[in-house]
């Protein structure tokens, strides 16, 4: 039997601690950035990967541990409302791994990476992969401290996503377009999809993907600058 996989939750009354100060987004940038300053003196990349649900989080980060295992010694957070299967899938891939349980809350925040940050020796990693929960929306009002974040949506999500959920793309620094394979049965022209992700978020780097079979994922990785 493998050993357990580890979790982190909120205390009890934890996240009420903080939703009792003056202004909870404020007090989560503010662990945020201590979040950062702790992962920048270590020399850590982290990257915050958001995305809906079932767009292909899991996946991609598999993908990407599988590229750059021998290259850098990797970690994963799992973030999930209560199950742990993403973090047995990715503790599969060779990295080691620990799920972070919200609870009910649809988003990870600061304060539970903190906890998670605070379990792991930080000496032993160059490089943090944090799936968040699968939500378009929560997510992006809540840095985590990581030094870039990545939206991933796939063309089952239909074509109007960018347009309905601008400020994920917004906060992000690459998005990937999954499941590049299913884009005719589904009837969604990927140039456009595209064009509608530049036209909310005109800075952030589109690549297109089909982590399924691995394509793309090396240039994923090139645009995150690990490679
Ligand atoms: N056809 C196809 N299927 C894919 C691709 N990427 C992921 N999938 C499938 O999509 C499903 C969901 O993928 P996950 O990686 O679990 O998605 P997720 O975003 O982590 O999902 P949650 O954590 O539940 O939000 C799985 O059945 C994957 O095998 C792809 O590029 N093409
Ligand atoms: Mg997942």
């Amino acid at each position: 039997m493998p050993d357990e996989i580890e979790i982190i939750m909120p205390d009890k009354g934890e996240v009420f601690d903080i939703e009792l100060e003056e202004d909870l987004l404020e007090a989560n940038r503010r662990i945020a950035e201590e979040n950062k300053q702790l992962l920048e003196k270590h020399r850590i990349r982290a990257i915050d990967v958001m995305g809906s649900v079932g767009s292909g989080k899991t996946t991609l980060i598999e993908k990407l541990i599988g590229l750059l295992k021998d290259k850098y010694r990797i970690a994963v957070f799992g973030g999930d409302v209560t199950t742990t299967i993403d973090a047995e899938r990715l503790r599969r891939s060779g990295a080691k791994t620990l799920q972070i349980n919200t609870g009910k809350e649809c988003h990870l925040d600061a304060n539970l990476v903190r906890k998670a940050l605070s379990k792991i020796d930080l000496n032993d990693i160059d490089l943090l992969f944090i799936e968040n929960v699968g939500n378009l929306i929560c997510p992006a009002e809540f840095p985590l401290g990581t030094d870039t974040r990545v939206v991933v949506i796939s063309v089952t999500e239909g074509p109007y996503t960018p347009l309905k959920h601008p400020y994920i793309f917004m906060e992000a620094d690459v998005a990937v377009i999954n499941k590049i394979d299913l884009a005719e049965a589904m009837g969604v022209d990927v140039d456009e999809l595209e064009a509608k992700i530049k036209k909310v978020s005109p800075d952030v780097v589109v690549v297109r993907a089909s982590c399924k079979t691995g394509e793309g994922v090396e240039k994923v990785a090139k645009v995150l600058g690990l490679l």
